[in-house]
């Protein structure tokens, strides 16, 4: 006897991190009728904040602009304890955000997503697991993540490194400072914003042996100025929740700042210095944002500003050397995401931390703890951590085996084993909104390619919203396939290419510009977000809703 047809969900979701969950949230609200299954690879909910449990991960966004703002009952239940919460606090929001809301019935754990493919006489998805099971679905929710497939350097004979090693994303979860690394040589390559929170952590660790960090690029970075939220604050916020989502909504990345709609060219130095003096010594993100409007668009001006955060960093390392080392000569500041830290540059004034500049010395091979460098320098270590970020953006769709309806594979590069075209060809993405994908129906992507990266959950909120609105469209209608045409993808593409005209940020080597020197095929910078503003993104989706969806195909 044949086996039975596996009856298909209505909605399937790869991922149970915030989008994932804001995603089964709102189909449990608008689609109460509706199956939905939810597949997550890691044993829990919690995303990001479950994978990145490395020593001194928190945010550097406000705690207060960070949550997910459509549950307002656990706005209200919930007390952040830190203007610039941990992991660990995030972690726990998360999986009360998971718990409130009993989510729990629909997500399948310690489940791994390895094929997609659209069935077109059925009109539904068909995917297969790493243990071969199948589902099928009517539309899918891709929620993958924004940077959730770990890279590492090749460095030759890195695999038969003898000491521990670790990728930040990947830390074992019962790690803990004190006692793992105590006595030990740690060593730890990348300075991106995990590493110099790992960095920092680290060194501040009084029973580790040492601390060697391997810089490859150097990078920009800014106090972040945590502090202790009192309850009565907390109370105060509660009350403005409206307030400070409408703030978030308004700005250009969805965070509470906006730029200074002054020219850094056009004030005096004692304005310019008024400004910044006041931004550099308050908490958060207003010293990347708040700054004067022409900052990241002017090299002339962005000039002025990485003068003046260079001299801060002067000021804080003794040895003027390896301070020189610290200050980046190939970017200016904010062109790159910019890390908020907590006596990051201090570390180089301890004794036991040596910083080995992987520019001037390359790493050329491992030879069993030792890692040794061009000028022949053995750096024996206990510990290894990579801190050496993601196949970021269009890398979280690797892992999947993609098969569109005229079966391409979606991502690829110009030969592939199908014999056919990749759609997002050498990684290149095409999407209307960042959400859809012609050739791919019923997919919808939360914080896919295109869509803005500023302060997620704001992304996240707004990208599932756009997906509710196109499946109540569909439920409204009778529809059963939904597709973004080629034209309309172009046409997206377009506009997302000439917002990012003349921003000094396009200039620049990063995994927002989809450059990642450990990953086949991303060697050439290419645009991989939104650029333009989170008001402009949220009007032009807007504006497609209005227009009943032009560019989108119902049937
Ligand atoms: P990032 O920002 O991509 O940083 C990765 C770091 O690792 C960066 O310093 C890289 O140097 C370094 N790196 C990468 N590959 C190598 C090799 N092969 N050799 C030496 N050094 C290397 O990742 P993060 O995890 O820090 O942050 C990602 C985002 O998460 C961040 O922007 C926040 O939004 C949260 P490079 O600069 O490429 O020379």
């Amino acid at each position: 006897m044949a086996p039975a047809k596996i009856v298909p969900y209505d909605v399937f979701i790869i991922g149970a991190g915030l989008s994932g969950l804001s995603s089964l949230y709102h189909i449990r609200k608008r689609f109460p009728s509706w199956t939905v299954r939810v597949v997550e690879s890691a044993p829990s909910v919690g995303g990001t904040w479950y994978w990145n449990c490395y020593p001194g991960a928190r945010f550097d966004s406000e705690s207060i602009s960070y949550h997910l703002f459509c549950d307002k009952e656990l706005l209200q239940e919930w007390e952040w304890s830190e203007a610039f919460a941990s992991q660990k606090e995030i972690l726990r929001y998360v999986e009360r955000f998971a718990e409130k809301n009993e989510l729990h019935s629909d997500i399948q754990f310690n489940t791994t997503i390895k094929s997609a493919h659209w069935l077109d006489d059925e009109g539904i998805w068909l995917f297969m697991d790493s243990d071969g099971v199948e589902y099928r679905a009517r539309f899918l929710i891709s929620c993958l993540g924004l940077l959730s497939n770990p890279s590492v350097p090749k460095i030759p004979n890195i695999e038969n490194f003898a000491g521990e090693a670790f990728h930040t994303s990947r830390f074992p979860k019962d790690f803990v400072l004190s006692r793992d690394l105590k006595g030990k040589r740690v060593g730890v390559i990348g300075t991106g914003s995990t590493g110099i929170q790992t960095c920092t952590a680290v060194a501040q660790e009084p029973s580790i042996e040492s601390l060697t960090v391997f810089q490859r690029t150097a990078q920009w970075a800014a106090p972040l100025r945590n502090y202790k939220i009192s309850k009565e604050q907390m109370q105060g916020y509660k009350k403005t929740y409206d307030t400070i989502k409408q703030q978030c909504a308004d700005s250009p990345q969805g965070f509470l700042y906006s730029p200074d709609p002054r020219k850094s060219l056009e004030v005096t130095e004692e304005e310019r210095l008024a400004l910044w003096d006041r931004l550099w010594e308050e908490p958060g993100f207003g010293k990347w944002m708040s700054v004067f409007s022409d900052t990241y668009v002017d090299h002339k001006a962005n000039k002025l500003y990485s003068d003046y955060v260079a001299a801060k960093i002067r000021a804080r390392v003794n040895d003027p050397t390896i301070a020189d080392k610290l200050i980046p000569k190939n970017h200016g500041i904010g062109t790159r995401r910019l890390p908020l830290e907590s006596g990051y540059f201090e570390i180089y004034n301890k004794p036991n931390v040596h910083l080995v500049d992987l520019k001037e010395t390359p790493l050329e091979t491992v030879s069993g703890k030792k890692m040794i460098t061009s000028d022949g320098k053995e750096h024996e270590l206990d510990v290894l951590i990579f801190a050496t970020g993601f196949d970021a953006i269009t890398g979280s769709f690797v892992r999947v085996d993609w098969t569109s309806k005229s079966g391409r594979p979606l991502i690829g590069t110009s030969t592939t084993e199908k014999g056919k075209r990749a759609i997002w060809l050498d990684h290149r993405p095409s999407t209307n909104m960042g959400i859809l994908v012609h050739d791919m129906p019923n997919m919808f992507m939360i914080l896919g390619p295109h869509q803005p990266f500023g302060n997620i959950p704001r992304s996240i909120e707004h990208a599932v919203q756009v997906t509710m609105d196109l499946l109540e469209h569909c439920k409204e209608h009778g529809y059963t396939r939904v597709e973004s045409t080629k034209k309309a993808c172009d046409q997206w593409g377009e506009h997302v290419l000439e917002c990012g005209r003349g921003l000094l940020s396009n200039e620049v080597d990063s995994w927002s510009t989809g450059v990642n020197t450990n990953v086949e095929g991303k060697s050439q910078r290419f645009v991989a977000k939104y650029s333009g503003s989170v008001p402009e993104y949220r009007k032009r989706c807007e504006e497609n809703k209005t227009k009943d969806w032009q560019g989108i195909v119902f049937k």
